[in-house]
């Protein structure tokens, strides 16, 4: 039987249009949910939208409509951008789902039994915009005399209600201890060392419960309560694998490989979250991944500034397989980043159009016009040629250590340097001067070019998967020899190939 892989994005709140941010998150999981699937395992891929909360509520009656309509018109959305984006996920979860209510009752319950859950008086600022409780420490007045959070300058709201707590400060020790033995629970590594640090600072007790509003998952046994939203949100992981009542699956796919998140949500995945889990009984996630944040040519996106750039306008505009290369190639997943209409067509041209469709398109018209369209019978291997075939076959073990850490700009580095080697290669031999002495050495030339780009293209599907999927097709290589398995079954020699066609078109700025 495959190994299990289970991996999770964020989910979103859906109390306004999806954003370049979100697509970014959906992309980048995709590929490494692919990367997995290709490479022999199987993947549960979950994502949706986290629809509870005082901003949903907020945002509904800002705009006269009930909070429910609210929550699906834009969850729809997200579902929409995802499937145009290509991601594969096997569950769209939404908070408001039945099974999502059954769980956080149960995680909630189980949290109570053990006495970590006791009601008390909270007041203090409350983040409407971050959903989350803010100290008065962490906090200034700003040049109109309100009072904001001063690390993001979000407008605060005084809360004095009775609330439930949960004893988060009983588990400092424990979280302590899960980062050191387990470095490897939170990546990249300077981010365990934030969070690290944050709890060693200690931990209050949390307010888990709100009564002031109602749109939210009712706490059990106090029907006047709701949960506090990253309470209910956070549980979405296990319902998503069935929790409480489909034990089998819960079992094959408990606990997570991998949660992938945004670095400003951090603190919920890596010191509430495993908290939570702890007091309920339930095993930790191996590992939670934030990648960085995306910015608009370096302006961070405001709805005030006028940038925040709808997804589907850049799909528009370069296509789909050139968007998910573009974040996935450009930005260090795990760093900020930043993008451009300008850099985008940068890389189109330079990485995708001239390095690898360019090499792919002559290697193949070299086939179709020197070999009738057949993959050619290669003599004898030189040196070179064995080179370059040595470091394609080394390339599975290597993109898979860099994507099995999330380095997937690493793992796109890597073959793309294999490709411009592959094109120096060409340059050097010059088989369109070979073709008119020595026919058999032509052939081989081309063979070793062709195994190379499809070598290269089967591990980069999780990346561009509809562009790789028409080369795979120009090598005729059969949907049963495209996992990365197949990598090391050599193109057969007298295969017949189609007419090639470029799958990389250089792409114009447009004017407007
Ligand atoms: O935080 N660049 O929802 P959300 C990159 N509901 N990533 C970005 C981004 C940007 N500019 N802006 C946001 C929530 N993100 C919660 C999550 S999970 C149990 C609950 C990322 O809609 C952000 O970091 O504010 C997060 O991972 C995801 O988008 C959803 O953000």
């Amino acid at each position: 039987m495959r190994p299990a892989y289970y991996l999770t994005t964020a989910i979103a709140y859906p109390n306004g249009a999806p954003h370049i941010g979100h697509a970014y998150e959906y992309i980048s999981a995709d590929a490494l949910a692919r990367f997995k699937r290709l490479d022999g395992y199987d993947v549960r891929f979950l994502t949706g939208t986290d629809e509870h909360g005082q901003k949903m509520q907020q945002t509904a009656e800002a705009e006269g409509i009930p909070t429910g309509e609210l929550a699906r018109r834009n969850s729809d959305r997200f579902q929409a951008l995802q499937e145009r984006l290509g991601s594969s996920f096997d569950r769209f979860i939404r908070t408001t789902d039945a099974d999502h209510h059954r769980a956080s009752e149960e995680i909630w319950s189980r949290m109570a039994a053990r006495g970590d859950i006791y009601l008390d008086s909270y007041s203090g600022w409350y983040d409407v915009r971050d959903e989350t409780f803010v100290n008065t420490d962490d906090t200034t007045v700003d040049d109109e005399g309100r009072r904001v959070c001063t690390e993001n300058g979000h407008v605060l709201t005084w809360t004095e209600e009775q609330t439930y707590f949960f004893r988060l400060s009983a588990y400092q020790d424990k979280l302590l201890e899960l980062y050191r033995e387990h470095p490897e629970f939170i990546g990249p590594d300077v981010r365990r060392n934030e969070v690290a640090s944050f709890v060693a600072g200690g931990l209050k007790d949390l307010s888990v419960s709100r009564t002031t509003f109602d749109w939210g998952v009712p706490v059990p046994g106090d029907d006047g309560h709701v949960m506090y939203v990253w309470v209910d949100a956070l549980t979405n992981y296990l319902t998503g694998v069935g929790f409480p009542d489909d034990e089998e699956t819960f079992a094959r796919f408990w606990p997570a490989d991998l949660h992938v998140i945004g670095k400003d949500i951090i603190r919920f995945h890596c010191v509430y979250w495993p908290a939570f889990l702890m007091s309920a009984g339930i095993e930790l996630p191996k590992r939670v991944f934030a990648h960085g944040f995306l910015f608009n040519d370096g302006q961070k996106m405001s709805k005030s500034i006028g940038n925040v750039i709808d997804p589907n306008v850049l799909i528009d505009e370069f296509g789909l397989d050139p968007v998910r290369f573009f974040f996935l190639r450009e930005v260090s997943y795990g760093q900020d980043g930043s993008y451009s209409a300008e850099a985008i067509v940068a890389r189109t041209n330079a990485d995708l159009a001239n390095e690898y469709g360019n090499l792919a398109q002559r290697t193949l018209s070299m086939v179709g016009k020197y070999f009738d369209s057949a993959v050619p019978e290669p003599g004898e291997f030189t040196a070179e040629d064995r080179a370059l075939l040595d470091a394609a076959d080394t390339l599975l073990a290597t993109v898979r250590g860099h994507f099995d850490v999330q380095a997937i700009h690493l793992g796109l580095e890597s073959l793309w340097s294999t490709l411009a080697a592959t094109n120096r290669y060409i340059s050097a031999q010059e088989p369109w001067k070979l073709a008119k002495t020595d026919l058999e050495r032509t052939g081989t030339v081309l063979y070793v070019c062709a195994e190379v780009v499809r070598i290269v293209t089967l591990l980069v599907q999780p990346v561009m998967p509809e562009s790789t999927g028409k080369i795979l097709d120009l090598l005729a290589v059969g949907p049963q020899d495209r996992d990365f398995a197949a990598i090391e079954r050599r193109l057969l020699p007298g295969t017949p190939l189609p007419k090639p066609v470029p799958v990389f078109p250089r792409v114009e700025l447009s004017d407007d």
